[in-house]
């Protein structure tokens, strides 16, 4: 017997207070709460089919045959909850303007959270629904909602989840991505995080100055204060790559391009435009601003970047189910 056909789609996010170290590996609960922003440019599309005819799980992901190493044992969460056991097709669609290494663990897990509970026969809240994201991705979870978003860091399962905190922004807000390198990241986010939380001296500190930027940068986008959110999410950006350079063995996910990128950053920041970079696991850096001064930012980055490597997204909608047959 074969269940619904599902597909959801899911955009990515990118955190403005970090989420980089976790107090439960297995569950995936984070040592702070981060906060948000869902972009309308870059999502996932995924399909699921359970089969009772099929043993095993199969995995396409952009049109590639690939192994189920990570999403069998979260499907297998999924099967549990609906008291299920037959294997799934999961097709997959990464949507990504070109090939800029921007494809993220985040749209992949909402996208197969929304489409495989669905095709289950579970029917979950937004709430629950960030908490099986979770389970897949850390930043997951806050891809299950639009706009700004929390990622309330929670203790246990129950409590470790996402929650709106501006779905449908009027704030006139962009965040510019800077493709630095198209390269695979050498480090990946589960095993950089992992090596901070065990060797380095500063994370204790880090925690404290996470929940701190969490409080200041609700306030600052409740004000729509863009001087105010870009330093919070800059300082905060900073203070989690400080981390990996006291880490034992440190490592960095800075290359040339990246550090290029923010020194014209603070060059059009010192001519009073206002606009503030953050980075993630990989090289490229993302710009915060308001749309008034898109232009110009664009127009300084190119002096030193493609303009293809340049592209511009708004906020983006949650998680939604698209297609089901
Ligand atoms: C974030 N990052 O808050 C942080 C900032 C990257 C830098 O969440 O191990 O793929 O699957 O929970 O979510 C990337 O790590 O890690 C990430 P897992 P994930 O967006």
């Amino acid at each position: 017997m074969k269940t619904p056909r599902v597909t959801a789609r899911a955009h990515t996010n990118i955190a403005l207070v970090k989420y980089w170290g976790k107090r439960d590996e297995d569950l995936i609960i984070p040592m702070n709460g981060s906060l948000s922003l869902t972009l309308d440019e870059f999502y996932t599309e995924t399909t699921v089919q359970f089969d009772s005819k099929q043993q095993t799980d199969h995995l396409i992901l952009d049109g590639v045959t690939q192994p189920t190493t990570r999403v069998t044992p979260f499907l297998d969460i999924i099967r549990n909850q609906a008291g299920i056991t037959a294997g799934a097709v999961v097709t997959s669609t990464n949507h990504v303007p070109t090939a800029a290494g921007l494809a993220s663990s985040a749209s992949a897990y909402a996208a197969l959270a929304a489409a495989a509970s669905k095709a289950a026969g579970l029917t979950l809240n937004r709430q629950d629904l960030s908490r099986l994201a979770r389970r897949g991705s850390g930043s997951a979870t806050r891809s299950v909602f639009g706009g700004f978003v929390e990622w309330q860091a929670g203790t246990n399962d129950a409590t470790s989840y996402a929650v709106p905190i501006d779905e449908h922004p009027t704030w006139p807000i962009r965040m510019v991505t800077v493709v630095v390198d198209r390269a695979e990241k050498k480090i990946g986010s589960r095993a950089g995080m992992q090596t901070v939380v065990k060797t380095s001296p500063f994370y204790q500190e880090w925690v404290k100055k996470a929940q701190a930027d969490l409080a200041a940068i609700k306030s600052a986008i409740a004000a729509h204060d863009i001087q105010q959110t870009g330093a919070i999410a800059e300082s905060n950006a900073m203070a989690m790559h400080a981390l990996n350079l006291t880490a034992t063995p440190h490592f960095t996910y800075f290359t040339a391009g990246s550090l290029t990128a923010m020194h014209c950053v603070e060059e059009l920041r010192a001519k009073g435009i206002p606009c503030y970079y953050t980075m993630d696991a990989g090289p490229n850096v993302k710009v915060l601003c308001e749309e008034q001064h898109v232009a110009a930012i664009l127009t300084a980055l190119q002096a030193h970047f493609d303009k293809n490597d340049l592209l511009v997204a708004h906020p983006g909608p949650g998680v939604q189910i698209i297609r089901e047959n």
